[in-house]
């Protein structure tokens, strides 16, 4: 199964009210005013939205589009663009490369990473996972059963041990061990925000002084779930870490899909990979033109029905 039909069904909710605004009409004042309002229901948000559909209607007036059909395509190119960054590979030129995954509590930061190595492994690397959320004994167990599934290496330590200090050891680990890509499990909670964000910021130290050179993405998790919040999480997680691109989980769930264009665009985050489960191949990479389908296309919608 491909990722439009793996993303399809999640995202039906929106396609329909997006789409059946212009089903069979004609693109007036009224369309244009009951877009507007699905856009920002389907998670856009309001000033992405505000953009959207000044550029639509830019367009809508220059190529004298008035069909229901031909607004939807304008709509869809307008999208388009505004992915355009997105979906592009991680750059893991080096071995070892190193990979830092955070996020809030809950999102999928370990089911994330334990997908992440099934698909790295299965491009023949040799993969290390770090253990560096202590903070339950738990965290780390979760962990030791992706390594298993995925056919993955991990440094662990004892609950409570400096996520800082796993962190040494892994990287350590994965130079001796000639470790290809070192994913790096951290809290999304601490005793307090602040803990939290000094804590990473720590971890980003120890990356850059033990290996300078080798390439390191930072992959922020967030549950598409949540909405508008999202947009606050990254505004969060950017000031302490060089965030180079989110995973979005649970796409496969209620989430209604313009928080990855929101994401993308409103604060310039690539979007990399998307979570549609919570099995070893539901990680996908991000397709932005299969995506914009997904979101809009009611042919799709129909056929399912
Ligand atoms: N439906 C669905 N569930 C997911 C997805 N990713 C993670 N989960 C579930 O979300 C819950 C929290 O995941 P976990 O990896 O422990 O989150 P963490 O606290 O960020 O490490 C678990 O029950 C996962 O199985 C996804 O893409 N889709
Ligand atoms: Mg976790």
């Amino acid at each position: 199964m491909g990722f439009f039909d793996k993303i399809l069904k999640g995202l039906k909710k929106t396609r329909d009210a997006i789409a059946g605004v212009f089903a069979g009409r004609r693109v007036d004042d009224a369309t244009l005013d009951e877009l507007e309002e699905a856009l920002i229901l389907a998670d856009l948000g309001v000033g992405l939205t505000g953009e959207v559909m000044d550029e639509l209607r830019a367009k809508l007036r220059a190529e004298r589009i008035e069909d229901g059909d031909a607004a939807l395509e304008a709509l869809k190119g307008i999208l388009r663009e505004k992915l355009a960054d997105s979906g592009k590979p991680l750059e893991l030129n080096t071995s070892p490369s190193v990979i830092l995954v955070i996020g809030v509590n809950g999102v999928g930061k370990t089911t994330t990473i334990g997908k992440l190595a099934g698909h790295y492994v299965a491009q023949g690397k040799r993969v290390l996972l770090a253990a560096a959320d202590t903070f339950r004994a738990a965290a780390a167990d979760q962990l030791e059963i992706w390594a298993g599934r995925a056919g993955a290496q991990i440094v662990r330590q004892s609950e409570g041990a400096d996520p800082a200090a796993v962190v040494y050891d892994a990287l350590h680990a994965g130079v001796s061990r000639g470790a290809d890509v070192i994913l790096v499990d951290t809290a999304g909670r601490l005793h307090n925000k602040s803990n939290l964000m000094n804590e990473l910021a720590k971890i980003d130290r120890v990356i850059s002084r033990e290996l300078p050179d080798a390439d390191r993405e930072v992959l922020l998790v967030i549950d598409a779930t949540t909405g508008q919040n999202a947009l606050i999480q990254a505004q969060e997680f950017r000031k302490t870490a060089n965030v180079t691109g989110v995973v979005l989980t649970k796409l496969d769930g209620t989430a209604k899909g313009g928080i990855v264009i929101a994401l993308a665009r409103g604060c310039g985050i690539p979007v990399r990979f998307v979570g549609v489960g919570e099995k070893m191949d539901d990680l996908l990479p991000f397709d932005a033109d299969s995506f914009v389908d997904a979101l809009f296309d009611r042919k799709g919608s129909e056929e399912e029905a």
